[in-house]
């Protein structure tokens, strides 16, 4: 299988580890990194360069003039991913909260299961996983996965994980095609949006949530708590947006 996993990356020179993106490497699979250098005013762009310079076939770089913001960027690196005809899309984000020892089972979920065309990584507090999230951010997350569910009429545990892969079929590329109304948790309308062209039965088979092994709260982030009221805000607009007709979650 040959895949493309997008890297949106926001003022990254400090934590991106490119050691970690020259490292991984598959026996089977092809895995190409596509940056996107989501208009950073740090030094982000000359790191992306190199790890260019220092393989071009398998790292790639989208500089976009100014910051668009985390869904724009993914958006417009799946775009130019799709071009290339990989058999799978994806995105991770750039602090590998997620580590890329982790991709190997997204693959496999695509590869063996032809009716999935979304992997969705989640962060299951399971005992035997290695999940570390700082409480604060475990618990709003637990809320928000609440009110997510309700808006989608479709009960999804982790919309926010930052590890996703996708098969790239014309109904994915469909959901990529326009901007997100979305900043802030365009994970969530990437679902709407994919109800709203499959209907929820449909959609719900065809959507794996993969818990991760492995998960930590990486320093930096850019997430702060009034995020969390922008979230709600554009949840509010994905229910104005995307209604869920005839279905509620207590009767499915
Ligand atoms: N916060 C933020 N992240 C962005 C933006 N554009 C791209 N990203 C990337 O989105 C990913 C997630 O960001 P991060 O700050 O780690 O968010 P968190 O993990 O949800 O706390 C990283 O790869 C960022 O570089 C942006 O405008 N703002
Ligand atoms: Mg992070």
């Amino acid at each position: 299988m040959h895949a493309i996993i997008v890297v949106p990356c926001y003022n990254e020179e400090k934590r991106l580890d490119g050691e970690a993106f020259r490292r991984f490497n598959l026996q089977g699979d092809r895995v190409d990194f596509l940056f996107v250098n989501d208009g950073s005013s740090d030094g982000t762009g000359r790191v992306l360069d190199a790890l260019h310079d220092a393989n071009p076939d398998r790292f790639q770089v989208l500089h976009l003039e100014r910051n668009r913001g985390k869904a724009e960027a993914v958006r417009r690196g799946l775009l130019a991913a799709f071009e290339r005809r990989p058999d799978a899309v994806g995105f991770w984000d750039a602090d590998l909260a997620t580590p890329l020892s982790e991709l190997p089972p997204f693959l496999e979920v695509l590869a063996s299961r032809p009716a999935i065309d979304m992997v969705f990584g989640a962060r299951v507090r399971l005992l035997g996983l290695d999940i570390s999230r700082r409480s604060s951010r475990h618990y709003s997350g637990r809320v928000g996965a609440t009110l997510i569910s309700r808006t989608l009429g479709l009960a999804v545990y982790d919309t926010q994980c930052g590890a996703k892969l996708f098969r790239n079929s014309s109904d994915i590329r469909h959901v990529f095609a326009s901007p997100f109304l979305s900043r802030w948790i365009f994970d969530v309308e990437i679902i709407a949006r994919f109800i709203r062209l499959r209907g929820h039965d449909q959609a719900a088979k065809a959507i794996c949530e993969l818990p991760v092994r492995v998960w930590h709260d990486v320093e930096g982030s850019k997430i702060r708590s009034t995020d969390f009221v922008r979230a709600l805000r554009d949840l509010w607009k994905i229910h104005r947006a995307y209604p869920v007709r005839k279905r509620t979650l207590d009767n499915p």
